[in-house]
């Protein structure tokens, strides 16, 4: 380590992240807690807690508290189980330790009072925004025990009252410091896909869409800012040579935001010979992708693309803020299909205003997309929840919809399957086993398990789950009593 033996220490808690994890081959990079970590100066020593890559977070985090004496415990947390379970966390150290407990991430910035109306107090303050900004001045103020008046993006409670700072301008991404991977062990982080270890990388934040119910809106301030190729290519040569990466995932909101630099960092990577998957890619940007654009990034090793498509009804659609049409969806699978690439389609189903009918909608273009084309991927179906702040949140609040005024009660909002959050159902369906359904509808199990058995039974399965898709049949399914014991089994000795 440095050699400073009066550097103070902050620990910062990576939560589970929820069913997936068990059936991941690794977890993914925490990549929020380490650009978080990437301004704070040599005057803090920073340790990472993975839950996620702990047999027994309890007895592991108690050691690591014991030894290392933290004067400040943060973690990061998004909507659902990341969220409960760093609440869980959070609650433990409070019984082991006087540490200043903090949070910061997606959520936290977008409900920071929420974080306050904590029967247990476990959250003491909220750091808004880019962690970047504002970490270590804030660790400076909690570190000499100083107010945490004016450290731009912080909240916390004075006199019974919310404090929120004004958030800071948003960060240079271009001249932002690599982020210190040296806080944990990358080559622990790199799940696999397809067979390949993947390493994960940010290198654009936000979104030039509106859609009413994302994030980016509020979070990123509507904005679209991204790092040169130049830059991209120093991190994966990085990424490549002292982490032996051949595969990168880029976790970009819109990656296409801007077509020209998107090519060039495909350019990059077909020279370095590194094969690549994409997660934001919006269908306005594969509209405007030429065959002779969408032959480089084939030859440039482009092998997985994404795409929100959300809904298949035009009226729902129009209603997320989505200007494109069905025949859009229909058409870009096919353009895509030419090449070959493996297209995973994102669908969410509990959309405030969504008809039986407008989700049968989304089913059928889901069963319909997979027969067009055999490398095509429709996501489980994600259960619609706006972020706090959009304008579909505030349409979904006024149209009764629960406004959750509590972390923890953000906590236990289940996207998909988790045994500790409420079996809500949606226009009569069971939200967990539709989500089921669609998670072995198709051949994804390929490409993520790691398990040849797990792969087996999916192979198996897939015929009855697209039997029930097309009938919506979700009755009488002792298979997803089956799943839910096989995933309590995986994840018997993890996260909770
Ligand atoms: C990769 C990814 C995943 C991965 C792994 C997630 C992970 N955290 O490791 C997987 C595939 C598992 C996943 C799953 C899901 N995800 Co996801 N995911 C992402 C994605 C694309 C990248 C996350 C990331 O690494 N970003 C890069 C880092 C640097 O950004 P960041 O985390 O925001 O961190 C910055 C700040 O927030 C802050 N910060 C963060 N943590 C902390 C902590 C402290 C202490 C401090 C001071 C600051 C701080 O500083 C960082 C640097 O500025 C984001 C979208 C995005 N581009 O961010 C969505 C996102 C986080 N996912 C989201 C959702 C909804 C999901 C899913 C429900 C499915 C879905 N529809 O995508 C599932 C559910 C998981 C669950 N069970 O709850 C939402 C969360 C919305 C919300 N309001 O909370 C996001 C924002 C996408 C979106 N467009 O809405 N996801
Ligand atoms: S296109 Fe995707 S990332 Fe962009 S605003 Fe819409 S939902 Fe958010």
């Amino acid at each position: 380590m440095s050699g400073q033996k009066n550097r103070r220490t902050a620990l910062l808690l990576q939560p589970g992240l929820g069913y997936m994890d068990s059936l991941r081959s690794a977890p993914s990079m925490p990549l929020g807690l380490l650009h978080a970590s990437s301004m704070t100066t040599d005057s803090f020593r920073i340790i990472i807690f993975d839950q996620r890559t702990s047999r027994d977070w309890r007895r592991d985090l108690a050691n690591t508290i014991n030894k290392e004496n933290p004067f400040a415990i943060g973690a990061t947390m998004f909507i659902g189980p990341p969220t409960a379970n760093a609440l869980n966390m959070l609650g433990f150290a409070s019984n082991i330790s006087n540490a200043h407990r903090f949070v910061g991430g997606v959520l936290p910035s977008i409900a920071p009072e929420a974080c306050f109306n904590d029967e247990e107090k476990r959250i003491e303050s909220v750091i808004c925004g880019e962690g970047e900004s504002s970490l270590d001045a804030f660790l400076e103020r909690v570190s000499a025990r100083e107010s945490l008046e004016g450290v731009p993006g912080v909240c916390f409670v004075r006199g019974g009252a919310v404090v929120k700072n004004p958030l800071p301008p948003l960060i240079d991404l271009d001249s932002a410091p690599e982020i210190p991977y040296e806080l944990v062990r990358p080559e622990k982080y790199m799940p696999a896909y397809g067979g390949r270890k993947t390493f994960y990388i940010e290198t654009s934040r936000g979104c030039p869409f509106k859609c009413g119910y994302c994030y980016n809106s509020v979070f990123n301030r509507g904005a679209w800012r991204a790092q040169s190729p130049q830059r991209v290519r120093e991190r994966l040569i990085r990424a490549k040579d002292e982490f032996g990466a051949n595969s990168v995932y880029f976790v970009d909101d819109n990656f296409f935001a801007d077509k020209q630099r998107g090519l060039e960092i495909a350019s990059m990577l077909m020279d370095l010979r590194m094969e690549w998957q994409l997660q934001g890619v919006d269908i306005q940007s594969v509209k405007k992708m030429t065959s002779e654009d969408l032959a480089l990034l084939k030859k440039s090793g482009l092998v997985r693309i994404s795409i929100g498509v959300e809904s298949g009804s035009d009226r729902v659609r129009r209603f997320l803020g989505k200007s494109f049409s069905n025949s859009d969806v229909y058409a870009s699978i096919s353009k895509l299909k030419e090449f070959g690439f493996i297209v995973f389609c994102s669908f969410m189903c509990d959309i405030p205003t969504e008809t039986v009918s407008e989700l049968r909608e989304s089913v059928t273009m889901a069963l319909n997309a997979t027969r067009l084309h055999s490398n095509l991927r429709v996501s489980p179906f994600y259960r619609h929840v706006p972020s706090p702040g959009t304008r579909i949140y505030h349409a979904s609040v006024e149209a009764g919809r629960p406004a959750p005024e509590n972390i923890a009660d953000w906590g236990s909002i289940s996207f998909d399957w988790d045994e500790n959050a409420k079996d809500d159902k949606f226009s009569g369906v069971p939200y967990q086993r539709l989500h089921m359904a669609t998670l072995f509808c198709d051949h994804k199990s390929r490409e993520y398990s790691s398990s040849a058995a797990f792969r087996f039974l999916a192979a198996l399965y897939r015929p009855m789950a697209r039997f029930r898709l097309k009938n919506m049949f979700f009755g009488l399914m002792p298979e997803a009593v089956v799943f839910e014991r096989f995933l309590k089994r995986r994840s018997a000795s993890s996260s909770r």
